[in-house]
């Protein structure tokens, strides 16, 4: 792992890469995440399927957020490819913006290209509203020291997805140290409700660990609703 990273002062963002060699994509690099969604195409693109598994998770405070592990068995699948889910986790505020506006919370749900080292990485925005049951049940029990995890075995990831599936699409990075560019972003439309108390849970523990829109580079970002 990356060398104590962090969101400030001086392990913060402008200094990932002089914290470790490795971390060169973080300032060198042409496509990084997270991005503006703006300018986007409309585009025949695969749909997107996914097939996952309710429970056996572990939630887990890594010091930069708190992070469910998943057991495996749970897929993605886009045109031809298939990707693994590994693992989900939490930004306050969102880190990508839609049309210049930023959401209270971000969901990355984290895959992992069953044939190549791609990751695939589909996000929710999360919007204050209604109770979502599932996130609810992880806030209610947030681990609140960096270090401390839990089986949470009644969780189901189903539950954080919006209703429709239309989603953006582009080319970028890691969000965090390394910043390696081997990610197939997949922004869902559609935002979920959460509610603010439970916002609220998270952001005590992480109020600000997401790392600002990078410059898009003439990145094309495809959009199917
Ligand atoms: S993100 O979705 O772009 N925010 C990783 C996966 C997805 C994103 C960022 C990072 C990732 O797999 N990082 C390497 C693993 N980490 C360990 C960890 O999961 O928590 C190493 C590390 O940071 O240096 Cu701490
Ligand atoms: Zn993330």
């Amino acid at each position: 792992a990356s060398a104590h990273w962090g969101y400030g002062g001086s392990v913060g963002p402008e200094h990932w890469a002089d914290l470790d060699t490795r971390n060169f994509a973080c300032s060198a690099g042409r496509q990084q995440s997270p991005i503006d969604i703006a300018g986007t195409v409309k585009a025949d693109i695969p749909r997107i399927d996914i097939s996952w598994l309710k429970g056996g998770g572990r939630m887990v405070n890594n010091g930069h957020t708190i992070q469910i592990n998943m057991p495996e068995g749970s897929t993605l699948t886009r045109g031809d490819r298939v990707y693994q889910l590994a693992q989900l986790h939490f930004h306050a505020p969102s880190e990508h913006h839609v049309a210049g506006m930023s959401f209270p919370m971000e969901a990355h749900f984290v895959h992992k290209d069953t044939k190549s080292d791609t990751l695939g990485v589909l996000s929710a925005l999360l919007t204050p509203g209604a109770t979502n049951i599932s996130f609810a049940g992880l806030a209610k029990v947030f681990p609140a020291r960096p270090g401390e995890e839990m089986a949470v075995d009644e969780f189901d990831p189903n539950g954080l997805l919006p209703a429709s599936l239309g989603y953006w699409t582009y080319e970028g990075s890691l969000t965090t140290p390394p910043c390696t560019e081997n990610v197939e972003w997949m922004v869902a439309m559609e935002p979920v409700e959460v509610d603010t108390a439970d916002i609220k849970r998270f952001t005590t523990l992480y109020a600000s660990n997401a790392r600002s829109i990078r410059p898009s580079n003439r990145r094309f970002i495809l959009g199917l609703s």
